[in-house]
């Protein structure tokens, strides 16, 4: 009901409209228009009540909730269905347990702060108010060993999300970090549950520091706030990156990684550098000189050799 009366707020944009009309509109009484616009004032919309005239939008809150996002969401099935928390453990955990219900793909949880939120490994990522945190579940047909890819796919459509509404230069240091003049303003952690050969399903979550409180994020960490001096929101920021998501998604499903490739390069900050990878094998060290079509990383050694990386944490040589 409350997106409903949105929706008529929307058609009468800056002027009043009486609960009468919104009463007559929607077939329920004029109490049960005024307790849904108490509702709306709860989550933060200002609305102004003016006898005789009726109500009329003032502001909208920059929160993620289904109201705000759903409005104009420009995607096909990427977030038809957004559940909306104020506090979650992990949004990659509820994601994961509905997927495993059998939710459908596109799907999306979001939730405004995190208590456990998940780095890779076992690592934490800082979730305090002011960023955002989404998942995603998608059901791609690939092979487990395609996983990889799904993060190289996203952190294109994470950047150039960040880029179009922060107005930021986003880059991606490979493989799931977006990175604003060197400093980490958002992660990507992709899990899955796979069998042999085949993904059942793809959990692609998604944490961005929008204006989150400097204090409150581990060193070598940056909100998009601080790096444009304004306040980028929220919402518009979230509804971009579901629909880049899809988007992307969508050229990788047609006509592979290959077709993202060359966006993913526009956008990296990674080939070229001289890096240091922590690898599940040891550490090495060379020159990163490119992402294969299988969104591995290609070194070449300090000794002269190559080798191709398929995950790992990567640090930059400036
Ligand atoms: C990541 O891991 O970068 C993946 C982060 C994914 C977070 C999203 S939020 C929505 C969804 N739900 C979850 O529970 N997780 C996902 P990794 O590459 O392992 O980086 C983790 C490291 O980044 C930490 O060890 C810190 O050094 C640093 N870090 C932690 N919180 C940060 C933050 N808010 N901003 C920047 N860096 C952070």
């Amino acid at each position: 009901m409350e997106e409903k009366i949105l929706r008529i707020f929307a058609k009468h944009k800056n002027t009043h409209v009486s609960g009468e009309d919104i009463s007559r509109e929607l077939g329920v009484s004029r109490t049960s228009i005024w307790k849904h616009i108490e509702a709306l004032r709860g989550v933060g919309y200002e609305i102004e009540a003016t006898p005789h005239l009726g109500y009329k939008l003032m502001a909208r809150p920059d929160r993620l909730i289904p109201e705000e996002l759903k409005e104009g969401l420009k995607t096909k099935f990427l977030g038809k269905k957004i559940l909306c928390y104020k506090s979650l453990d992990s949004t990659n955990d509820t994601a994961y347990n509905l997927a495993e219900n059998g939710e459908r793909e596109g799907t999306v949880v979001i939730a405004e702060r995190q208590r456990k939120g998940k780095g890779r490994q076992g690592r934490h990522w800082a979730s305090p108010p002011g960023g955002i945190y989404l998942s995603c579940i998608l059901r791609p047909d690939i092979e487990p060993k395609e996983v990889a890819k799904i993060t190289l796919v996203a952190a294109v459509a994470v950047a150039a999300s960040v880029r179009k509404v922060a107005g930021v230069p986003a880059m991606i240091k490979w493989p799931n970090d977006i990175l604003i003049k060197q400093k980490k303003a958002c992660g990507i952690l992709t899990e899955m549950k796979a069998e042999q050969d085949r993904v059942e399903f793809l959990i692609v979550g998604i944490g961005v520091n929008v204006d989150t409180p400097a204090g409150s994020l581990p060193k070598g960490a940056t909100s998009l706030a601080k790096e444009s001096g304004a306040s980028p929101s929220k919402v518009a920021l979230a509804k971009k990156i579901l629909e880049n998501l899809e988007h992307y998604i969508g050229i990788f499903r047609k006509e592979g990684f290959s077709k993202v490739r060359d966006e993913w390069h526009h956008y990296s900050a990674t080939i070229g550098h001289h890096v240091k990878i922590n690898c599940h094998d040891g550490k090495i060290e060379g020159q990163a000189l490119d992402v294969d079509n299988d969104g591995a990383l290609v070194v070449r050694l300090d000794t002269g050799f190559q080798r191709r990386i398929l995950s790992g944490d990567v640090v930059i040589a400036h």
